[in-house]
């Protein structure tokens, strides 16, 4: 073990404006963590480039996240809350890593598929060992759990291949981590297209709601979602549209999706529809309130990084340097 308490690690890209699939899949679970676990919540800015990225934008997105780590509820005193370019150990042990993945488990994965697939026009080496770079995230902490949405798993299952892999040839170097996937929201669906994940970087603004947007916006986009035949407010197989609209409610309301199911029973999809609206907009406006309390003291901001860095450089440093030793490089 690294610190005193079992470690939690997790990371979100400042690709695009978060929606409600990062908040109910992610972030809104990591505080919980705070009390049991070390935690360590990053903001993953190197993951962010494998695609490409309007520079001024990604640095705006950079401070976002941040600040909308804390306006969730992570408090910078509890929580080491950082950048991950500002800890270089973080791409040093990924080159370690690359070195320890396999061509063909890289090529397996279907985030790597997709987003080839996305953006045809630049499938890079970063795109393809995006894997790898997260493996060293969550392996320089000595991690126990790693808190994601269920699109994250089949990386983090990677991770503990890497990671065993590792171990066999030099005993005791990483622990292997868990993934915490929440039992609803895992996978929050796309408004527009609800057999895809609801994704930050979709084009159509109709198919995701943003933490950011306004009440009326958030509340139109549900009016607008695509729903299945029928009129009935229950679940089903072939019904991924209301399904998908039953487990948001459900999330934001904390009842079950029976509890749900009663409660609009005879109800239209129409009525439905803005009573979820409105249960998102009344968890999310107090963040946003606090999010633009906080992103308009970019000092205050900048201090949470540094202190983030230099707490989470100081973890990283340990596992580092013993995994220098172990591979027979020279320390000085
Ligand atoms: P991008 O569109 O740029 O790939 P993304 O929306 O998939 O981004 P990430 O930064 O890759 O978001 O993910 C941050 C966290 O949010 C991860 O733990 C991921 O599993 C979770 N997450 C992302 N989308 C959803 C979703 N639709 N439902 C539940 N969790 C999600
Ligand atoms: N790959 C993740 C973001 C991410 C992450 C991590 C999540 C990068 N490093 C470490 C958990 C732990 C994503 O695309 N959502």
């Amino acid at each position: 073990m690294l610190a005193d308490r079992p470690v939690s690690f997790s990371g979100v890209q400042p690709s695009g404006n978060l929606t409600i699939g990062n908040y109910l899949g992610a972030i809104k679970n990591f505080p919980e963590f705070s009390e049991k676990y070390k935690c360590f919540y990053c903001v993953v800015d190197e993951h962010a480039i494998t695609v490409r990225q309007i520079p001024a934008e990604l640095r705006r997105r950079t401070y976002e996240t941040l600040a909308l780590y804390i306006a969730c509820g992570l408090d910078p005193e509890k929580n080491t809350l950082y950048v991950q370019s500002h800890v270089p150990a973080h791409a040093e042990l990924a080159w370690i890593l690359n070195c320890f993945t396999m061509f063909g488990e890289l090529s397996r994965m279907t985030q790597f598929k997709d987003k080839s697939a996305k953006h045809a026009d630049n499938i890079n080496a970063g795109l393809f060992t995006y894997p790898s770079l997260m493996a060293a995230d969550i392996l320089l902490y000595q991690t126990d759990v790693v808190p994601i949405g269920s699109d994250q798993k089949q990386h983090v299952e990677l991770t503990r291949d890497i990671a065993e892999r590792f171990n066999q040839i030099f005993p005791d170097t990483f622990t292997v981590p868990e993934p915490i996937i929440p039992q609803s929201g895992a996978r929050i669906m796309s408004l527009a297209e609800p057999e895809k994940k609801m994704s930050k970087s979709d084009e159509n603004e109709n198919a995701v709601v943003r933490i950011l947007d306004d009440k009326d916006t958030m509340i139109r986009k549900f009016r607008r979602a695509v729903t299945d035949s029928g009129n009935e407010i229950r679940r089903g197989e072939d019904k991924p549209g209301i399904n998908n609209l039953i487990t948001i409610y459900s999330c934001f309301t904390g009842k079950t999706a029976e509890e749900v199911e009663r409660e609009f029973d005879g109800v239209g999809y129409g009525e439905f529809k803005t009573a979820v609206g409105n249960a998102c907009a009344e968890k999310i406006m107090p963040v946003q309130e606090e999010y633009r309390r906080l992103l308009a003291d970019k000092g205050y901001l900048e201090e949470v990084m540094k202190k983030g860095a230099d707490e989470a450089a100081y973890y990283a440093r340990k596992t580092l340097s013993k995994v220098r030793r172990k591979i027979g490089f020279v320390n000085l």
